[in-house]
Order: C-alpha cells, then sequence, then structure tokens
C-alpha cells in the first residue's frame, strides 16, 4: 500500500505550519468532506429503493450509479483553493468533484434524480453535469476529462487570463490516448492545467497491475517534462500542499502539473457491482485509513477541535444532505417537450 505513515503530531504541526493552512481551514475541509460522504450515503440508499430484484431501470433513480464514498480527500484537498472562474472537468464518478467545486446540493440531487430542477433539467442524470455557473462539467466518457480541460486551460492563456483548468480521471482513463496527447500538447504550449489522477486500483473490476506498464501514472508525466507528483489521496492536508503548489505554477504561466493520488473505494465500482474482484479483507484494509476518520483523529489531537464541534458540523452536513434530497423528491419531472430544448434537433 503505497499510504504515507500517519505523521506524528509534532510532524504534522510543522507540516500544517508550512502549509499556510489555518485551524478553520481543516475544518472547512472536513465538513465539506462530510457532506460529500453523507450525499453519497443518501444517493446511494434512494437508488436502491424500487430495485429489488436490482434492475437499474427500475427505482426512483435510474441508470447507473458510481459513488466516489472514500475518495473524498482527493476532491476536497485538491480543490480547496479552486476560484468560481477556474474550470474542473470530472468523469463519470463526479459527485465529490462537483460538491468540492462548489456545485449546488439540491441542484446535483435534482439532476441525478432526473428532475426539471436539475442542473441540466434532467437530462444529463449522475454522469453529465454540466454547471455553467461554478464552471464544472463531466462525462461518461472514460478519458474524455484530458482534453476537455486543456481546451479549458488553452482558452484561459488565449485570453491571459490567470485561470487553471483541472482534468480529474480515474487510473484506467490514464490509459487512454488523451491522457498522453494531452501531457504533450500541454507540456509544449505551457497550458495551466492540473491533471490529478485518481488511483483507486481498479478500472471497473481490472486491477491496475494487469494492464499498466509502469507502477505509477505520474512517471509517464515526468516524460512529457511535465513535473508530476504521488500523493498520499487519503490524507487531504497532503493532496492539498501539491494541488496548492500545482494551481501557482499554472495561474503564473508556468504550466501543467501531474498529481496521481492514491485512493481507494470502499464501495463497488457502480451499484449493482458484485465485487468478485477483490476481497473483503482489502477493503477492510483501507477502511482502516478512511480519509474522514483521519482528519477527525488530527483535529482532535491537534486540539484545533472538540468532539463538540465536529459533531456540530456534521449535524450541518447532514441537515443540507437532507434538504437537497427533499428538493429533489418534490420536484416535477421534466415536461416532455423539454426533449428538445436545449439539443440540436
Ligand atoms: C470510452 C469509454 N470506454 C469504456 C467505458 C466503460 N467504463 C466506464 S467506467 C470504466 C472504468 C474506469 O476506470 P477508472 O478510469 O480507473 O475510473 P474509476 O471507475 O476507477 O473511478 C469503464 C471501462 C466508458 N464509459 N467510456
Ligand atoms: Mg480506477
Amino acid at each position: 500500500m503505497i499510504i504515507k505513515p500517519e505523521p506524528t503530531i509534532k510532524d504534522l504541526s510543522f507540516i500544517i505550519d508550512n502549509s499556510g493552512l489555518k485551524p478553520n481551514d481543516l475544518l472547512n475541509m472536513y465538513k465539506r468532506m462530510v457532506t460529500i460522504r453523507y450525499f453519497e450515503e443518501e444517493i446511494r440508499k434512494v437508488y436502491h429503493e424500487g430495485k429489488n430484484p436490482f434492475n437499474m431501470a427500475s427505482g426512483i433513480i435510474r441508470g447507473e450509479m458510481h459513488l466516489a464514498i472514500g475518495q473524498e480527500a482527493v476532491a476536497v484537498g485538491s480543490l480547496y483553493n479552486v476560484r468560481v472562474d477556474d474550470v474542473v472537468i470530472s468523469t463519470h464518478r463526479p459527485h465529490h468533484h462537483a460538491i468540492a467545486k462548489g456545485v449546488d446540493l439540491k441542484k446535483l440531487a435534482a439532476e441525478i434524480f432526473g428532475k426539471a430542477t436539475g442542473l441540466c433539467r434532467g437530462k444529463g442524470g449522475h454522469m453529465h453535469l454540466f454547471d455553467k455557473e461554478k464552471n464544472f462539467a463531466c462525462s461518461g466518457i472514460v478519458g474524455a476529462s484530458f482534453p476537455q480541460a486543456a481546451g479549458a486551460a488553452f482558452a484561459f492563456k488565449y485570453l491571459n487570463k490567470d485561470n487553471v483548468a483541472f482534468a480529474f480521471a480515474g487510473e484506467g482513463a490514464a490509459n487512454h490516448g488523451t491522457f498522453s496527447e494531452t501531457l504533450n500538447i500541454a507540456s509544449a504550449w505551457e497550458l495551466p492545467l492540473i491533471i490529478v489522477i485518481e488511483d483507486n486500483k481498479y478500472a471497473d473490476s481490472t486491477p491496475k497491475s494487469l494492464v499498466m506498464s509502469t507502477t505509477f501514472h505520474y512517471q509517464r508525466g515526468l516524460a512529457y517534462n511535465v513535473p508530476s507528483y504521488l500523493v498520499d489521496g487519503m490524507d487531504v492536508i497532503d493532496v492539498y500542499i501539491t494541488t496548492k503548489k500545482a494551481v501557482e505554477r499554472g495561474r503564473r504561466g508556468f504550466g501543467p502539473t501531474l498529481i496521481e493520488a492514491i485512493t481507494y473505494r470502499y464501495v463497488g465500482h457502480f451499484e449493482g457491482d458484485g465485487e468478485e474482484y477483490r476481497t473483503k479483507d482489502e477493503v477492510e484494509f483501507w477502511s482502516q485509513v478512511d480519509p474522514i476518520r483521519r482528519l477527525e483523529n488530527r483535529l482532535l489531537k491537534l486540539n484545533f477541535a472538540d468532539s463538540e464541534m465536529l459533531a456540530k458540523l456534521r449535524e450541518e452536513a447532514r441537515r443540507e444532505v437532507q434538504e437537497a434530497i427533499d428538493f429533489a423528491i418534490k420536484s416535477p419531472y421534466p415536461s416532455p417537450e423539454e426533449a428538445l430544448r436545449g439539443v440540436f434537433a
């Protein structure tokens, strides 16, 4: 397992002092991670309602569902300092990135439920979220985020703006040609692009060791002259510190950065996944480095919070999530005429 050992409290204080993070920042990060976890747990619950026996086409939320439970630190750490006008392009597993980018929880939930009040008036669903206001998009096409984010980064450079564009992708997606092509052109043109690979060990049911010529993707970034880093994706502080450098580099016009975050999803590739490709022991092993519990322990040990404060934040998160789910449930479905709006017809 490539997870850095938990630093001593003395080392951790030193790391935090040097990161510029204040106790309040860590509490904000905690609240965001908890919000993502609760949101996905609630979606998961509702998703399985009316699906017994399991059938994707039935129930309240229809179609496939990919959750990122366990991967919250990657999204929150990397997007903590990102501005609203920076662009984030995500994947088929997009909720944690969307929430970390500030996408409205109610509109997000309504879109997942296919409702008219959703981000795309219910036509995108969970894998095709688009938020013009928050500059967030994603796609079910694996490997698509690289060139899309490079396009946004090119526009920023062309327009002389100090924005950055993020491409999130799984370690499986990074075996696509789009990854190499994007690294090449982003490096040659010094685009303000930050690629974050979420290495959760599997692409669907395929372990990365079966299909990768290198152990890590960051090694490939180096070949294209792109500063490339490996971070502990179960440690929000580690992710934050490296991404902060990448964002500064992009804003100052020095070009792209690649960050590979080692992480793990505690749930199946999709809801309904039989998970024959991994053991319960493996999941249990990784649950010992749960990014939320890890941050919680640190906040307590550093005396940045007491358990009452953390419980209050969790309660707030729980309420916001519940309000979003209620909003989605109560919202109307789009009218049949809506099918032809906003599309090429
Ligand atoms: C171009 C394309 N090929 C195949 C698929 C089917 N598919 C959906 S997710 C997935 C695996 C992606 O793995 P990874 O990039 O590691 O992301 P993770 O699911 O682990 O987050 C595949 C093969 C797809 N959606 N798009
Ligand atoms: Mg993967």
